[in-house]
């Protein structure tokens, strides 16, 4: 906003100059539009096709003028779009960051410039908290937590005495893995009847997902449950539980987070027991919180978005509006 009060500030003295001449003042100068840029991790899901489509429609619905950058799933390239966005002088930064980690330096450089950083989707972590002005996006951990409370009911519910357990876990050092991770861990520990036996990345993409979930069913005579991190990996998994024979939903407990179209779909058939949703539409809080910060207000240090459980035992699965993604 700097660069754009200095050309008020001239445009002004020029009116008051034109006005001490007696001319008529111009109409109020067009309420000046934020210019943000936008570093997007990839396009791994469909869950991040459905975030980025929301940044743009939201920017347009905002009125706000958007730089956006995807980085395919590389760090560096984030990082190189940051910098491009202060040479440019951006009014605010938002990102996406793939990884927690190796962020402080490029911050620093945000913060130097006076431009005001923005989270949304996953966090940073950094020794010093004023490198961002705050986070917009979910609630990983509860997620987690949602995912073991729900294999807690289920095995009440059946009298289910030793379940297998293995875990298709997101990017690594990602904010929804780590969270995802622990928030299933802390719900389910204690519960005598449930052995979390092994854990393997697939990055939160389809075909490693797949990979995964084949390797892990030769290693292991018997799996009762897969927790999977994102739909896109539980999809790919489906298929290597398919292809040998394995009836998935029933010979496999299946419990996956994000909420796409294809896993609801599944979970009314059955093939899938629990879907939790993650919510990829939070551009318009994103456009809401950048032009607080363009106007140099305070904004919370995390806004989460309000997210829902979908599982088996739902009465009305057939009432779940379509999902957009
Ligand atoms: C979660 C988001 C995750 C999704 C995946 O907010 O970061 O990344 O769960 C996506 O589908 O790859
Ligand atoms: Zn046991």
């Amino acid at each position: 906003m700097k660069r754009r009060s200095v050309a008020l500030l001239l445009m002004l003295c020029a009116l008051l100059a034109g006005c001490s001449s007696g001319t008529t003042p111009a109409e109020e100068p067009p309420e000046q539009s934020i210019l943000l840029g936008f570093s997007q991790l990839g396009w791994e899901s469909a869950w991040r096709l459905a975030n980025s489509e929301s940044i743009k429609e939201a920017a347009e619905r905002a009125g706000v003028s958007l730089m956006y950058e995807n980085a395919e799933q590389k760090q560096d390239r984030q990082i190189k779009a940051i910098r491009s966005f202060i040479a440019y002088q951006v009014d605010v930064i938002a990102f996406s960051p793939i990884v927690e980690t190796g962020w402080d330096n490029v911050l620093q450089e945000a913060k130097d410039a006076g431009i005001p950083v923005l989270t949304t989707d996953r966090m940073v972590e950094t020794g010093d908290e004023s490198l961002y002005a705050g986070f917009i996006g979910s609630d990983f951990y509860q997620e987690g937590v949602a995912a073991g409370e729900f294999l807690i009911e289920k095995a009440e519910r059946e009298g289910l005495s030793d379940l297998n357990i293995v875990e298709l876990s997101g990017t690594l050092d990602s904010t929804p893995m780590l969270q995802r991770a622990e928030g299933f861990r802390d719900a389910i520990a204690g519960q005598e009847n449930l052995h979390l036996i092994d854990s393997m990345s697939g990055d939160f993409l389809r075909p490693k997902g797949k990979e995964c979930m084949k390797a892990l069913l030769e290693k292991h005579a018997r799996i009762d449950v897969l927790y999977s991190h994102n739909d896109a990996m539980t999809l790919g998994a489906i298929a290597a539980m398919e292809e040998v024979g394995l009836v998935p939903g029933r010979d496999v407990i299946i419990i996956t987070v994000d909420g796409e179209q294809a896993a609801i779909d599944l979970l009314k058939q059955g093939s899938i027991n629990c879907v939790i949703e993650c919510k990829p539409q939070i551009g318009d809080m994103v456009m809401e919180l950048a032009k607080k910060l363009a106007a140099g207000e305070e904004i919370p240090r995390c806004t989460y978005s309000e997210e829902r459980v979908f599982t088996e035992f739902d009465a009305d699965l057939d009432s779940i509006p379509p999902r957009g993604y």
